[in-house]
């Protein structure tokens, strides 16, 4: 071997040939537990489908850490977000009580809650972090309807393997597995440190996933889909950020 191909596997080629065995293992554990993410063909799809089946078969179960309160940031960072437009603008003035949040697909009961509806659902708090791939957390107490009793609610029928959410911004949707979205911390989100959500961070209504990195986190929540196949939504990835892209699975 010549000094530069060895300094080559030194630097780079070790994690790629250490990687492809731990890929190829994993890509067969993934497939005998069902757990191949809705496209892992592109470039980021043998290592994203790595993290997601280990997550799945490690630690499936596995709660995200929780803070206490005196932990909640004092200054929460809300991320900029594109102009809501006029429809948004036209409900905040009405305090949202026009909002609605369109649950479909593979339900057997497929409706159309109002915000004041979702508002009356048992809810629970969970104080944790949001973090953004881009660097930056905050903890904070968030207050919202299990992601659960909704897909209860509407009858989720049992083939259904996703639920896609989208915003009111079409740019936002993403997508979880039933596992995610049965997980008793994921909520869409009513509430944030004591108070209704503020409309920075993704008020009236947010999906809140916090086993996952923020942008899983859609804000502006107005429709959810259950669903066995991804196909059909976007470019096939699962969600805005996959498409253009991000990992589908986020898990932190
Ligand atoms: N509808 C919508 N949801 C969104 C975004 C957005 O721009 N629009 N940004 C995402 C990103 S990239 C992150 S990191 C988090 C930021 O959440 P925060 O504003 O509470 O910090 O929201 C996510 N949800
Ligand atoms: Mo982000």
């Amino acid at each position: 071997m010549s000094k530069i191909s060895r300094r080559k596997l030194i630097t780079g080629g070790i994690a790629a040939v250490a990687g492809v065995s731990g890929i190829a293992v994993a890509g067969k554990l993934a497939k005998a537990h069902g757990l191949i993410p809705p496209d892992c063909s592109g470039i980021y799809g043998p290592g994203e489908t790595l993290t997601y089946a280990a997550q799945r078969i490690l630690n499936h179960r596995a709660m995200a850490r929780e803070f206490s309160r005196s932990e909640i940031s004092a200054n929460p960072f809300a991320n900029e977000v594109a102009p809501l437009g006029d429809d948004f603008a036209r409900m905040q003035a009405g305090g949202f009580a026009d909002w609605k949040l369109t649950v479909d697909g593979m339900a057997s009961r497929p409706t159309v809650f109002s915000y004041p509806e979702i508002m009356s659902f048992p809810k629970v708090s969970h104080t944790t972090m949001i973090g953004c791939e881009e660097g930056w957390t905050y903890i904070a107490e968030w207050t919202g309807v299990p992601l659960s009793y909704i897909l209860d609610r509407v009858g989720a029928m049992s083939q259904a393997r996703y639920v896609v959410y989208r915003s009111i911004q079409p740019d936002w949707w993403e997508s979880v597995d039933m596992n995610d979205a049965l997980h008793p911390q994921t909520v869409v989100a009513t509430g944030m440190n004591g108070a209704n959500l503020p409309v920075p961070f993704g008020g009236p209504l947010r999906m809140r996933l916090p086993r996952q990195l923020g942008y899983k986190s859609v804000k502006y929540l107005v429709h959810l889909t259950l669903t066995d196949n991804m196909k059909s939504f976007g470019k096939g990835t699962g969600g805005s950020a996959s498409d253009s892209g991000y990992a589908w699975y986020a898990g932190i």
